[in-house]
C-alpha cells in the first residue's frame, strides 16, 4: 500500500485471505458508505463469481481478485463504460509490468490468442438520485500453472506466467492497474469517453472481426464493426442491418 501512486483509488485496501466473493464485501462496505476508491483484495475466493452468476476459478495466491469502489457522478446508463475503461487501465498495466500485448474481447474479457487471462465484472448500486456505487470485479490469472486451473478451464484460460514463461510480481501488478484506472476514471470524468473508446479500440480484439453474439434471447453473426460513444458493440449482420448489442457472450469466428 506504501508503494501506491494513486491519490485515491486504493487510499483504502481491505485485504483479506479468504473470502466468499470479493464484490459480496465490496457491495457491503459501499452501502456502509466505503470512500470512493476503497479496494478489497483476497488471495482466495471460495465463490469468486461472473457474469449471469457463472463461477469464477479462484485459484489461492495465483491471481489477482479484486472489487474497486468508485463512486462516479454519472447516471446508471454509462456504468457499461467503466468495464470498458478497467480494460484499457488491465492491459497498460500487464504492458507496464510484463511487456505483454493483451487484446481485448468485448466488453469483459482480456484474451492471449482466444484465451482468457483477466474477466471483469461491472455492478452497480443505484437509486433515484442515480449512481450510489459501482463495483468493479476484476480476476487476473497471474502466476497459474495449467494444472492450477480448474478442468473446466483449462482449455480456455492462460495466465501470465504461462505467456511470459516467468513468475509475475502480483504487488506490482496490482499497483500499475489502480494507477491506470485512476488515470485513465479521471480522463473519462473530465474528457468524456470519446479518448477511452480510441485506446480501447487500439486494443480490441473483436472490432473488424467476424463474431457471434449471444444474448439471452437470440443469438445473432456479423462483423463488429466498432462500439458506439456509449460503449454499445455494433454488429452488422448479412442482411446489412447494423444491430446494437448491449450485454452478450461474443464468440470470435
Ligand atoms: C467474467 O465473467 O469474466 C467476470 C469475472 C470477474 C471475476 C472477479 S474476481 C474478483 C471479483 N470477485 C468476484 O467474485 N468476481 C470478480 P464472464 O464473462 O461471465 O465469464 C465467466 C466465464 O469465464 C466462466 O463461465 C468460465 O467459462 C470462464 N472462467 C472462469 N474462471 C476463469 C478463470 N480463472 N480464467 C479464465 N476463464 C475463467
Amino acid at each position: 500500500q506504501a508503494d501506491l501512486k494513486t491519490k485515491k483509488i486504493g487510499k483504502r485496501i481491505e485485504y483479506m485471505e479468504q473470502c466468499a466473493s470479493t464484490q459480496i464485501v465490496a457491495h457491503q462496505l459501499a452501502q456502509e458508505g466505503a470512500p470512493d476508491g476503497t479496494v478489497v483484495i483476497a488471495e482466495l475466493q471460495t465463490e469468486g463469481r461472473g457474469r449471469l452468476m457463472r463461477k469464477w476459478d479462484s485459484a489461492k495466491g495465483q491471481g489477482i481478485w479484486m472489487s474497486i469502489i468508485l463512486r462516479p457522478d454519472v447516471p446508471p446508463h454509462k456504468a457499461p463504460q467503466f468495464t470498458l475503461v478497467a480494460a484499457v487501465a488491465i492491459v497498460r498495466a500487464i504492458q507496464s509490468v510484463t511487456g505483454l500485448e493483451a487484446s481485448i474481447k468485448w466488453p469483459n474479457d482480456i484474451l492471449f490468442g482466444t484465451k482468457k487471462a483477466t474477466g471483469i465484472l461491472t455492478e452497480l448500486q443505484s437509486d433515484a438520485d442515480g449512481i450510489q456505487a459501482l463495483i468493479i470485479g476484476i480476476g487476473v490469472n497471474v502466476n497459474q500453472e495449467r494444472e492450477d486451473f480448474d478442468a473446466a478451464v483449462q482449455d480456455i484460460a492462460t495466465s501470465l506466467r504461462l505467456e511470459s514463461g516467468q513468475p509475475i510480481n502480483r504487488r506490482e501488478l496490482v499497483q500499475e492497474i489502480l494507477h491506470f484506472l485512476e488515470v485513465y476514471t479521471e480522463l473519462y470524468i473530465e474528457k468524456g469517453f470519446a479518448p477511452l473508446k480510441i485506446l480501447w479500440e487500439g486494443h480490441s480484439a473483436t472490432i473488424g472481426k467476424a463474431i457471434r453474439a449471444r444474448m439471452s434471447r437470440e443469438t445473432l453473426e456479423g462483423i463488429a464493426e466498432g462500439i458506439t460513444e456509449d460503449g454499445v458493440l455494433q454488429l452488422r449482420t448479412a442482411d446489412g442491418k447494423l444491430h446494437g448489442i448491449y450485454s452478450a457472450d461474443i464468440e470470435l469466428k
